[in-house]
């Protein structure tokens, strides 16, 4: 067969010649201007790390396969990409290297696009940009000072982390064990002005707007529901007295639960509220303990797992029904940032309040039961013991100890409580939402320049339009001991805007998630001179997002809002970004490390290990190429540079061909869930292509079928095989379109190949059927394995082109029709017999059948026929006893 030999698949060549016929046809480009339905495909830009990783490959892979699908079912589909292209890595990596981070971002940005390119991604690289290049930021910087005069961005003072070592501030990821990463120092918190986009102002539209993403995981909007944290309430005032009785300002506490008012035994506050600032003024204790609680931790998290601690002020609250003193005190998790920073304790009924109650020994009042206890220790309940009965919302309690409340539920004490406090002013009804306006200023260098000016007259100034942008300098040298333009005071210097004096520029930088928030419009309308133009309207929202699912809270939120902000500056249409939302899973890989002296572990490779497998492709065994010797099998973890089991996709496209590393990213598991990366399996995928190869080429050899298939006049084995195709058909166009289900549609595919393996027939209607199979067969791997795909379309006879134009295979519903079907006869829901039945029998008929069915009959012996079900097309069951 020396036709095979020669056309023996080369991935290498096959690839790089359909990747230059790409390019050279701008076969991805696209525009706005076609009848076509548009579809705008988005997969999440990477961060220009230095090299891809399988989660990129696999990320990529799956927005490639649904554009290319769309494109074959006529769309006009868009798919950009580009570089997440600032942030922290490049700064620590120009310390490590002594390079400008610019360059380093620059040369990892040009060695990144040239690996997607080898992995033949059906991309739109004309619309392609780096997020640190001012064509970019010169937009960003504009709608920061819009939003600035518009209110949406303020500044205010917030708490950082200060190394007072290297004098600089600190990411969280820069603070080890509390100390910094490069000095050791003890990290200190500064409270610093900051610049703040009031995101807050959007939290009730944020929330709403789930309710319409029908195509998002309900886990993700569960998440960023949860992340909004909308509360119904009250504010109640509480009136104060100083420890020598004189009155203070009234304190106000914001409660969830004023259905519990009435258990309220102390009043606790923030150790940064106002009230607490006084009282400490003369108790130094006091003062020790409020300057203690700064140096903790701030996050949420910290404060939830922390032990309670606190301290009375010698301040009284006055109960606002009963007029009982009540103490208040300082507790340590109650947040400033959160409601009013007060809560009023209800220890009886609160978890924090009952264990800070209980280590204080402050008095737990029962004011609420179960109105259906369902055992004894839920009837005998008491105060001393916690119990989180209460939090079950589906459970209906009922006030008591609670005077002329006693009996309402919840709802019924709520509204009482509401009603009389706003009718005597003493509070009113309130929302809160966790959610916190974004704090988007970073003290780093390596980030779009804030455009602000401070002026000692006129105070912050935004940069006038005209003289945007503030432009980063990229030629800097790093020390490590913060951020180059902060250090250059000519860089700083200029003049106010508006009264022209000598003035300064704001040193700090966006947070990076500012240039992720708004890149998918950007993408629309390469070159506008605003941020978006009219086409933006063309392309959104983006039909298809694909991304990891870490990024469900911060990014996703960040995206939605900045969508908002566009649409109030009118350069949208739409309220929300993305229609449908694809959450990838992880990429994982077996592990493998030795023990050291010292306990830790030393990890090897995936790649540098030899393995033995069991019948099942489980691992039994592992040793180190390098020496032998064996190594510890670790387990499957998510691919990393900790457990250093990464595999790196240039290596896999190098050995395989970017179709076989395409094909298995599809083919190992379901797009949401984690995906085992085995070298046995990739091997698989191998096979199958040069097993199609072949098949094409025996084909081929055999000369090209030109005649078009007498469908007529097929035989019933041809039928069979013709059935099969179109079953196929049907199967791989809603696996793709519809259920997101690669792998199936892969296995499938490679079901009906087996069966075309063994069609041997040399008639010339049945070499059209093979003819017509294989056509199929291409058009339906191209969007995954579109490299062979373009190769065989043209040695099975057709001009060079782009698959993407050639419609996608439509089941034919002739084809699909079976002459005779075969059921299963069973009795009392066993299996007894088959019959073969033409397809078009009526239920009488097949009853009939059934029964005399010779092996069901000798069953049915000396019982009675009590019923016959039939299943269409499949069974017969009859019922008999
Ligand atoms: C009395 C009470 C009784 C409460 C009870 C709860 C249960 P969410 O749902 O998260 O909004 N709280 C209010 N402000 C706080 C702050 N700044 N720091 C810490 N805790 C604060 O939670 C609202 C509840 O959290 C409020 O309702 C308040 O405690 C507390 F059986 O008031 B509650
Ligand atoms: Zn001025």
């Amino acid at each position: 067969m020396s036709n095979v030999e020669i056309n023996a698949y080369d991935p290498q060549q096959v690839e790089s010649t359909a990747q230059s016929f790409w390019e050279a046809s701008r076969a991805f480009e696209v525009a706005e201007t076609t009848d076509k339905p548009k579809y705008y495909c988005l997969s999440m830009l990477p961060y220009p790390s230095g090299a891809l990783h399988m989660g990129h490959v696999r990320n990529y892979t799956i927005g490639d396969v649904i554009s290319r699908y769309k494109r074959m079912t006529g769309f006009n589909v868009l798919q950009p990409m580009g570089w997440d292209a600032f942030g922290l890595p490049a700064e620590n990596a120009a310390i490590k290297n002594k390079t400008a981070p610019a360059k380093w971002t620059y040369a990892n940005i040009a060695h990144m696009r040239s690996q997607l390119k080898s992995l033949g991604y059906a991309i739109d690289w004309t619309r392609e940009f780096a997020t640190c290049s001012p064509d970019y930021y010169v937009h960003e910087q504009r709608m920061f000072v819009r939003l600035m005069r518009k209110g949406l961005a303020y500044r205010r003072n917030s708490v950082v982390n200060w190394d007072p070592v290297d004098n600089t501030v600190l990411a969280n990821e820069q603070v080890i064990d509390g100390r910094g990463w490069r000095s050791g120092a003890l990290v200190e918190k500064r409270e610093i002005p900051q610049w703040f986009l009031r995101i807050t102002d959007y939290a009730q539209e944020l929330l709403d707007g789930l309710d319409e993403l029908d195509g998002w995981p309900e886990s993700v909007k569960t998440m960023q529901r949860n992340w909004i944290g909308r509360s119904e309430g009250l504010e109640i005032e509480f009136q104060v007295r100083d420890a020598d009785g004189s009155a203070l300002d009234p304190l106000r506490v914001f409660t969830t639960r004023p259905d519990t008012l009435m258990g309220v035994s102390f009043v606790s506050i923030a150790g940064e509220h106002p009230l607490a600032q006084h009282a400490a003024s003369s108790n130094p204790a006091l003062a020790a303990l409020l300057a203690e609680l700064k140096q903790g931790g701030v996050s949420e998290a910290e404060l939830e797992t922390q032990e309670k601690r606190g301290m009375d002020t010698g301040l009284r609250a006055i109960h606002p029904v009963t007029g009982e003193e009540v103490p208040v005190w300082v507790a340590n998790f109650v947040l400033m940032g959160y409601g009013t920073g007060a809560v009023m304790a209800v220890p009886g009924h609160d978890q924090r309040d009952f264990e800070f109650a209980s280590k204080y020994a402050l008095p737990k009042k029962q004011v609420i039961v179960l109105k259906d206890p369902r055992n004894d220790e839920e009837r005998s309940w008491s105060a001393d013991e916690w119990k989180d009965w209460y939090g079950d919302k589906t459970r209906q309690i009922e006030l008591i100890n609670s005077a002329e409340f006693d009996g309402l539920d919840f709802q019924g004490a709520f509204e009482a409580l509401a009603e009389r406090f706003e009718r005597k002013g003493q509070g009113q009804r309130r929302v809160n939402y966790r959610l916190r306006d974004w704090g988007v200023s970073r003290q780093r260098y390596w980030g779009c320049p804030i455009p602000v000016i401070y002026c000692g007259k006129c105070g912050a100034v935004p940069v006038p339009e005209d003289q945007l942008p503030v432009l980063l300098p990229e030629d800097v040298v790093l020390e490590g001991t913060g951020s180059p333009i902060k250090s250059d005071p000519q860089w700083r210097k200029c003049q106010c805007p508006e009264c022209g004096a000598d003035a300064e520029r704001e040193t700090d930088t966006f947070d990076t998630f500012m240039e992720s928030s708004w890149y998918y419009a950007r993408y629309t309308s390469p070159g506008a001179r605003e941020a978006v133009d009219k086409r933006g309207n063309y392309w959104l929202p983006v039909d298809q997002y694909i991304g990891g699912i870490e990024h469900a809270i911060l990014h996703l939120m960040y995206f939605r809002f900045f969508h908002k902000l566009l649409r109030d500056a009118r350069m949208v249409d739409s309220n929300e970004p993305a229609k449908n939302l694809l959450c990838q899973g992880m990429v994982i890989a077996e592990t493998f490390y030795r023990e050291l002296p010292n306990g830790g572990k030393d990890w090897f490779n995936p790649a540098d290990v030899d393995v033995v497998r069991d019948e099942r492709g489980r691992i039994t065994g592992a040793t180190l190429r390098a020496d032998g010797q064996p190594v510890v099998i670790g387990g499957v973890e998510k691919m990393s540079k900790s457990k250093n089991n990464g595999v790196d996709p240039q290596t896999m496209v190098g050995k395989y061909g970017a179709d076989t590393v395409r094909l298995f990213s599809m083919f190992a598991a379901p797009p949401e869930q984690s995906l085992e990366w085995n070298e046995a399996g990739v091997d698989g995928m191998a096979r199958f292509l040069r097993r199609l190869w072949a098949l094409v080429a025996r084909h081929v050899e055999a000369g090209v079928v030109s005649s078009a298939l007498d469908v007529a006049s097929l035989t019933a084995p041809q039928k069979d095989l013709r059935r099969k195709l179109h079953e196929t058909i049907a199967k791989v166009g809603d696996d793709y379109g519809r259920r997101y289900s690669f792998n199936t549609a892969i296995a499938a595919v490679m079901e009906l190949l087996n069966v075309l393996g063994k069609f041997d027939d040399a008639s010339d209607n049945g070499r059209a059927l093979r003819q017509e199979a294989l056509e199929t067969v291409v058009l339906l791997l191209n969007p995954i394995t579109p490299h062979a795909c373009h190769a065989l379309w043209q040695q099975l006879g057709h001009a060079e082109t782009v698959l993407e134009d050639i419609a996608f295979p439509q089941a034919d519903p002739a084809a699909l029709k079976r002459d005779a079907l075969t059921l299963a006869v069973q009795v009392n829901g066993k299996l007894r017999g088959t019959i073969e039945v033409a397809a078009d029998t009526s239920r009488e008929q097949l009853e009939a059948l059934g029964l005399a069915e010779p092996n069901v009959v000798k069953f049915l012996e000396g019982m009675s026929v009590r019923k016959v079900i039939i299943v269409p097309g499949k069974i017969i069951n009859i019922v008999a006893g």
